[in-house]
């Protein structure tokens, strides 16, 4: 079991980290990465990249994650959704956060959907539930100072050349650099970089989500010709840790297990030459731990 972290200290780390995050913004230069408004660009010469998908409150795969991918060896992306739908989304919470205090230039937080501004609510939401659980009346004050920290959450990484990192998936729209830099000021662009899904049928459709929409493999195409890189690395939807699709230019990685969902498998990508990604095939061969 994963120890509680008291309302105090959960309210103190989560405004540390939404300091640092701000910071971030006007210090461009972060270390692993270089932070440009709501997209973050990973830098060239890191070496080893950890990529971790939705963790919903699962705190012991997070904890599995993190005991084999240390962030003073590689630089850690998660692709959001820490909380909801598990238990111990409060300590995933508080682990999470941690981890970026400790390590500030090599673990790159991104948002889900579950992070998004109040303008993109999501249903169900338990986390304030599990926090009433643990904090009886503090529970609000935990609450609203972590959803202050997320709203600092990158939408988007990319790695020049190689890849492109996002929760849900690409937009249907062309959106280049500066469009995705500015992500957190473009409410309909947002939400389809939370909520977005792919689909094997080509074009456009509603999505059955009630937001964003699904994509096919020819709007998939058209974004990474478009950014010059050749994969898209999302998370979003359950799977067996993980799932390729759109010809080998998409893979989705599912980090949790357990309740609601029940995939057998989870799993997270250790990629040891991130400049050199070929397509999703080779991170699905060579890059995805499953576990
Ligand atoms: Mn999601």
């Amino acid at each position: 079991m994963a120890s509680v972290p008291t309302a105090e200290e959960l309210i103190e780390l989560a405004s540390k980290v939404r300091a640092l995050l701000r910071e971030e913004r006007k210090k461009v230069d972060v270390g692993g990465y270089e932070s440009q408004g709501s997209l973050a660009k990973i830098k060239d010469r890191v070496k080893r990249l950890v990529v971790v998908g939705d963790i919903h409150g699962d705190h012991e795969s997070l904890t599995k994650i993190l005991s084999r991918a240390n962030p003073r060896e590689a630089l850690l992306v998660f692709l959001g959704d820490y909380i909801d739908r598990g238990e111990q989304s409060p300590q995933v919470v508080y682990e999470v956060l941690r981890a970026k205090l400790e390590n500030p230039s090599s673990v790159l937080l991104m948002m889900g959907n579950h992070e998004g501004p109040p303008e993109l609510p999501v249903y169900p939401h338990d986390f304030p539930f599990h926090l009433r659980s643990l904090y009886g009346e503090a529970w609000e004050d935990v609450y609203h100072s972590i959803m202050l920290c997320f709203r600092e959450l990158y939408a988007c990484s990319l790695l020049e050349g190689s890849m492109f990192m996002v929760h849900g998936g690409v937009p249907t729209r062309p959106a280049g650099l500066d469009s995705l830099a500015r992500a957190g000021h473009n409410l309909d662009l947002l939400e389809e970089l939370l909520w977005n899904d792919p689909m094997n049928r080509k074009g456009v459709e509603p999505s059955p989500r009630g937001a964003g929409f699904l994509f096919g493999p020819d709007v998939t195409d058209r974004f990474l010709k478009s950014l010059s890189v050749k994969v898209v690395v999302r998370a979003h939807e359950p799977c067996d840790g993980y799932e390729v699709l759109h010809g080998g230019r998409l893979i989705t990685i599912f980090s949790r297990k357990g309740s609601p969902y029940f995939n057998d498998r989870a799993a997270y990508l250790d990629i040891r030459d991130p400049r050199n990604v070929k397509d999703a095939h080779q991170l699905a061969e060579e890059c995805a731990v499953l576990f």
